[in-house]
């Protein structure tokens, strides 16, 4: 790969996205990559929205939805799915597949399926690259995970903004976020709302959950709203409340923050993961304050342990 540019990747539709991402997922070793992934992140245009909520409530069907609502408005849409069991059984990634229905020939939707290794940090390691030069192509981003407690906190940590979808007649995702396993989102969404009562129960259910939790510290109000995906109803809700906490997140100039956060989470996990303990000691105070170019830092870093460890 010589020299690809983020311009490149821009232009040169999803063939050659896949190709970088295909590196980069690898290893990043490569002086020309390292130098892409960098340009990538100081070159963000992608609101990055996460979707969380046990198997089966729904959310590849909203997805597919917003999808078609953004791909309509001229937006473009990049998605990420990570698939913690696929790696076991292999089965639930390719229920996803087929419902997440977009068309291979559109340039301005791109879904690329992750496998997580395992449970620690596994989810963060392998997407922070691939998120980072996703959200440098797209207009909108989208993290789906399957599953929940490990694979939630992870999601929270990758995305602006988050979204809790909750079944209606099932308690499950409320138990958790009751018991604080699961962070609180941005946005909480009862679906299937045709299904009628019980969705409505679901709801008063929810607005009573996040009462009692909220975002400390913070002024932002969790939105709590119903839909259905099938009738295509209360998507554009959804997209005005993703818009507003978008907004808020501008306002209070917290995106960068975040994504600065983001950062330094995955240095430290990926020194972990190649020098242990013993080679994050030697270079966690440059991760104190504010730091550029995560990957070529990344190279610096491991450059710095090996000398070290060696005299
Ligand atoms: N009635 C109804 N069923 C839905 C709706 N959205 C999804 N489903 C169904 O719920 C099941 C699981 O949906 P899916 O999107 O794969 O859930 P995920 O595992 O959370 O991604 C499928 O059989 C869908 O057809 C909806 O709005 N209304
Ligand atoms: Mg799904």
């Amino acid at each position: 790969m010589d020299h690809l540019t983020l311009e490149a990747v821009r232009d040169g539709g999803k063939r050659v996205l896949a190709q970088a991402l295909a590196e980069a997922e690898r290893a990043f070793s490569q002086a020309d990559l390292v130098a892409l992934l960098d340009q990538a992140y100081d070159n963000c245009k992608a609101h990055v929205i996460g979707f969380t909520g046990p198997p089966g409530v729904g959310k590849s069907t909203l997805i597919n939805g917003l999808i078609k609502h953004w791909r309509a408005k001229g937006k473009t849409v990049g998605v990420i799915a990570v698939d913690p069991s696929s790696q076991k059984s292999g089965g639930a990634l390719l229920g996803d597949r087929t419902r997440m229905m977009t068309d291979p020939e559109d340039q301005g939707v791109f879904v690329r399926s992750l496998a997580s290794r395992g449970q620690l940090g596994g989810v963060s390691e392998l997407t922070f690259p691939t998120l980072v030069l996703m959200r440098a192509v797209f207009d909108v981003v989208i993290v789906e995970t399957v599953g929940v407690g490990q694979s939630e906190a992870d999601i929270t940590a990758h995305a602006d903004s988050v979204v809790l979808c909750v079944q209606p007649g099932s308690g499950d995702s409320l138990q958790f976020m009751k018991s604080g396993i699961m962070e609180i989102p941005d946005i909480a969404v009862v679906t299937k709302a045709d299904i009628g009562g019980q969705a409505e129960r679901a709801l008063s259910d929810l607005v009573g959950a996040l009462s009692i939790t909220s975002h400390e510290d913070s002024d932002y109000r969790v939105q709590v709203l119903k839909l259905s995906a099938v009738k295509e109803e209360g998507l554009d809700e959804l997209v005005a409340a993703l818009n507003k906490h978008h907004d808020w997140l501008e306002s209070e100039d917290l995106l960068s923050e975040q994504r600065l956060n983001q950062a330094k989470m995955w240095l430290k996990s990926f020194v972990l993961r190649d020098f242990g303990q013993k080679g994050f000691a030697l270079v966690k105070d440059q991760l104190s304050g504010a730091i550029t170019g995560p990957f070529s830092l990344y190279q610096s870093f491991a450059n710095q342990i090996k000398v070290s460890l060696i005299n």
